[in-house]
């Protein structure tokens, strides 16, 4: 009797087990596109009620032969081959008649806002699927957005059950923002290749658009400079609490550089100066003022280290560095740092400023640095990256500075969730999910509008951060939130809205295989 109970007991724990997980993974997909939990949310989108259904016989096809579109095609056809188990072929066709396909359209005449780099448009019908773009990048952008309209399985390896369902309609969808950025500190801990590609590869799915590599600090040195090779062999040794660092070769960075230029995202290298450069002061002496050596640092303290800005080697090695991360970047901007140089004496920093904007100038390349470069005189087409002085990023707009928003209090992903959070640090404050989200950069400093600002950055500062599931760990859920301020217009977004959408993209995040903090204001699916 009490076996029978028991066996009835169990039985049913079973089925509501198997029906529970029967309901998570088959989530039902909404015919009304306007319910799609796409982040960040396009800017229009018009649904009309049906279903395209994807099917084992569909093709991607492209509108022209071109390496760069069979590759975007290509790049689609690999996310949807895993979990569907279909045999996707790129094929290049003028028509588009033929049903059941996708269709990649490259229209460099379209016009209207969507017309824009990296804007697009998606019309899903019952029969077919349209994305039509201005541009590559346009194209790539809205391939993100397929994938986001699918069910989150999509993103698993392994095959799994149909069916794949879009709801019918119009999309129509650009940025606010040019620059929608991470960064990431490659310093204080070191992270190999494989682990920047991942990042990459999550960034991607968010329409970010940059990744800038905080390449040198004060406890390591990261790219290999031919010229300089000690910067590396020495100074590359370490990292904080003394672990064994690492450095990218020069053809290990171009490997990053063009991974992510198959994202469509470009890498922003910084090099960090006058402080932050005790890596360096370690491994040449004749950069010291004093002539000598410094000892390697493993420690987290800041603003003790300068370089000696008034010797000419200084500026030779500076443009030695330069030059050869100039030959190897192919993006616009080189970041020069410049912040917290509380060891640099004020009139020894300002033309420090002045003569490294120059030699970045003369290697073709735009600046980028901390807001703390504007007490210099800023060149044409500089940008000051807002992370703590709002007098600073003034001074750099009344020069014609454009301004980079990564306030600390909003955009450093460093900064812990809450007190629960082990990792991280809390000197700038807790960033939960919606304190991150509700950041709106063009009303953030007074000021300083929407026409001053280039876009929004989040920052992972890496001085707690030791591997990817930590960096995961603080970079999501909040990245996201991160990518729609910089690319949906700020009067569509609502934090009460974006949770629920957020909150679907829990099981995306798990089948990307994401380790997310499950923040306890979202409702995760
Ligand atoms: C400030 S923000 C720094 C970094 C630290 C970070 C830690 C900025 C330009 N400098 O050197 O890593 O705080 O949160």
């Amino acid at each position: 009797m009490i076996n029978k109970k028991l066996n009835i007991a169990i039985t049913g724990l079973l089925v509501f087990t198997l029906l529970c997980l029967q309901a998570s993974s088959s989530a039902k997909t909404s015919s009304d596109l306007s319910k799609a939990a796409i982040i960040p949310k396009p800017v229009s989108i018009t649904a009309t009620g049906e279903f395209f259904r994807l099917k084992s016989h569909a093709n991607i096809c492209i509108s022209e032969e071109s390496k760069e579109l069979r590759q975007i095609g290509q790049y689609l056809a690999d996310k949807l081959k895993g979990s569907t188990g279909y045999g996707f072929q790129v094929k290049t066709t003028a028509k588009t008649e033929e049903s059941g396909n996708i269709y990649l359209i490259l229209n460099t005449n379209s016009s209207g806002p969507n017309a824009a780099d990296e804007g697009y448009k998606l019309i899903i019908t019952k029969k077919q699927i349209f994305l039509t773009a201005n541009s590559p990048t346009g194209l790539f952008r809205g391939v993100q957005t397929i994938r986001q309209l699918l069910p989150a399985r999509i993103e698993l390896a392994l095959k799994q059950p149909g069916p794949w369902k879009i709801a019918t309609g119009t999309i129509e969808d650009y940025p606010a923002y040019s620059y929608r950025g991470v960064m990431l500190d490659v310093s204080r801990h070191f992270f190999g290749v494989d682990d920047v590609k991942k990042l990459i590869e999550f960034l991607a799915c968010y329409k970010i658009n940059f990744l800038h590599l905080h390449l040198s600090d004060d406890q390591g040195w990261r790219i290999e400079i031919k010229s300089w090779p000690e910067l590396t062999k020495h100074g590359g040794n370490t990292q904080v609490g003394g672990g064994r660092g690492g450095y990218y070769t020069q053809e290990q960075y171009s490997e990053i550089v063009n991974f992510a230029k198959e994202r469509y995202i470009t890498i922003v290298p910084e090099i960090d100066m006058p402080g932050h450069t005790n890596a360096v002061l370690a491994s040449y002496a004749e950069l010291n003022c004093s002539g000598k050596a410094t000892e390697l640092y493993t420690g987290t303290n800041v603003g003790f280290s300068t370089l000696c800005t008034t010797q000419d080697i200084t500026y030779k090695f500076i443009d030695d560095v330069i030059r050869e991360l100039a030959d190897i970047t192919p993006g616009p901007y080189i970041h020069i740092g410049g912040d917290e140089s509380h060891a640099t004496k004020r009139e020894d920093y300002i033309p420090f400023i002045n003569k490294v904007e120059d030699i970045v100038i003369s290697h073709g390349k735009q600046i980028l640095g901390w807001d703390d470069i504007a007490v210099a005189s800023l060149k044409t087409n500089v940008v000051a990256q807002h992370w703590a002085n709002i007098k600073n990023a003034n001074i750099a707009v009344s020069q014609g500075a454009k301004i980079l928003m990564s306030p600390a209090k909003k955009a450093y992903l460093d900064m812990k969730y809450d007190k629960s959070t082990k990792l991280g640090q809390h000197w700038a404050g807790y960033i939960e999910v919606d304190s991150a989200y509700c950041l709106d950069p063009a009303a953030y400093i007074p000021g300083v509008g929407g026409k001053n600002i280039l876009g929004i950055e989040a920052a992972l500062w890496t001085e707690t951060i030791t591997n990817i599931n930590e960096m995961e760990y603080m970079v999501f859920p909040r990245l996201t939130g991160y990518a729609e301020i910089g690319w949906t217009p700020s009067s569509e977004r609502n934090w009460n809205e974006y949770k629920v959408r957020l909150g679907e993209q829990g099981e995306r995040f798990k089948d990307m295989g994401i380790n997310y903090y499950p923040s306890p204001l979202i409702q995760w699916k």
